[in-house]
């Protein structure tokens, strides 16, 4: 060896950046913070947690689509594992991420989702036309939660039996990505009572015949997958799925009281539905961070992150880095928002997206031919969670057309 090897550096070389990103200050306006990270570097240390941490777009997407130097086997988490069992498909690497992926995509990719649309339309004009009859609408509880448990539990085939639970069962997860704080302290009494009615409901007998569910427990007949995968992919349907179509739907609402000429230029050509989603989940990144694990020294920019640390990608923070976006804090569906990387990247990118996209579609269509304004009605309140960010409460009026 004839070249000199680069200068290990450690941690001390790397800009460091205090606070807390999942501190209440930070979690409740995350811009200033998100801002700060990304003019420190490409990569920085976030001593609180002894963890690094990548804000600018271009390391994030390139961190994302490296999943050979950038781990998801060690948990997504800030903890090694989080304390739940690990996920059957989130927290695999090839090639045991293989399999259960390979199983998942086909049965939520659009050729397979299909079947629903009708079913689905008919729901969102129903709840729609109820909706706009009200004086008053909670955005968050009426449509952005109503509507996926009206249509996602189903299409899974579980029971009715603890849908109430669904919510409350994965923003806990959502929570324990993050560390050990009030959030997750206030979330865990509940927990384990919510958690084992939930773990019933992944068996095969729990599920309906022709949902997602019955139909990964066909693939482990198949020898596709373990049984345990299985289980734990109907699991994951019931962590990922929810929550994170809640958020990204209230985002969507959230997005056009930002920008009610945004609304007007919806209305005028509905066939906009799908860009406004995908604009609404950059702008808003409702899953707004996770973690991956350095699986040697990895170089990025001009310091390294030593093999076996943390690494907290901000989804968020790239999703509005002026260096990629134009404008990036104004929603418009102007922009052309793909690329963003508010479903991830790579191979571990969302794998529900094409589920999402037709939820969103079919709400962004009902509301589109019934409703002229979205109008704020009250002060809206911001739900906390360590990896999602969302509305608890946000009230408006739905001004009929
Ligand atoms: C799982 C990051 C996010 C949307 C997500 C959370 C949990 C799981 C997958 C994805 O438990 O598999």
């Amino acid at each position: 060896m004839t070249s000199p090897e680069a200068p290990v550096r450690t941690e001390q070389q790397v800009p460091s950046l205090a606070g807390d990103p999942f501190g209440e200050t930070v979690l409740s306006d995350p811009f200033e913070f998100q801002r700060e990270l990304r003019e420190r570097g490409p990569v920085v240390y976030l001593p609180e947690y002894g963890v690094y941490g990548m804000g600018r777009y271009e390391e994030v997407r390139a961190a994302l689509v490296n999943w050979q130097a950038f781990l998801s086997g060690n948990g997504v988490g800030v903890n090694p594992a989080r304390q739940h069992p690990k996920s059957a498909i989130l927290e695999l690497d090839p090639p045991d991420h293989d399999a259960p992926r390979h199983t998942l995509e086909p049965l939520l990719g659009p050729r397979r989702l299909a079947r629903f649309k009708d079913e689905w339309v008919d729901k969102a004009e129903a709840l729609v036309d109820e909706l706009v009859q009200r004086e008053h609408v909670d955005a968050v509880s009426d449509l952005a939660e109503a509507f996926p448990l009206s249509v996602f539990p189903d299409a899974i085939g579980i029971s009715d039996e603890g849908r109430e639970s669904l919510l409350l069962y994965s923003d806990h997860l959502f929570n324990l990505f993050g560390p050990h704080n009030a959030l997750v302290e206030r979330g865990q009494a509940a927990f384990p009572e919510i958690a084992s009615r939930i773990e019933d409901q992944v068996h095969r007998d729990a599920l309906a015949p022709d949902g997602f569910g019955s139909e990964l427990w066909e693939a482990a007949d198949h020898g596709d997958i373990t049984g345990e995968l299985a289980g734990g992919l109907v699991r994951s349907l019931l962590i990922a799925g929810i929550d994170t179509t809640v958020h990204s739907l209230g985002a969507i609402i959230e997005a056009f009281l930002s920008a009610p000429d945004q609304w007007q230029a919806l209305r005028a050509d509905p066939r906009r539905a799908r860009v406004a989603f995908d604009e609404a989940v950059r702008w808003a990144s409702p899953v707004q961070t996770f973690f991956r694990t350095a699986s040697r020294d990895v170089v990025v920019g001009d310091a390294t992150v030593p093999e076996g640390e943390k690494i907290l990608m901000f989804l968020g923070s790239a999703n509005r880095d002026p260096r990629r976006w134009h404008d990036p804090d104004s929603f418009d569906l102007n922009r052309d928002p793909s690329g963003h990387v508010g479903f991830g990247m790579g191979i571990h990118r969302c794998v529900g997206q094409h589920v999402a996209r037709l939820e969103a579609e079919c709400v962004l269509h009902a509301l589109a031919r019934r409703v002229s304004r979205i109008e704020p009605a009250g002060e809206p309140s911001l739900h906390l969670n360590n990896t999602l960010r969302g509305w608890k409460t946000l009230p408006v009026r739905l001004v009929p057309a």
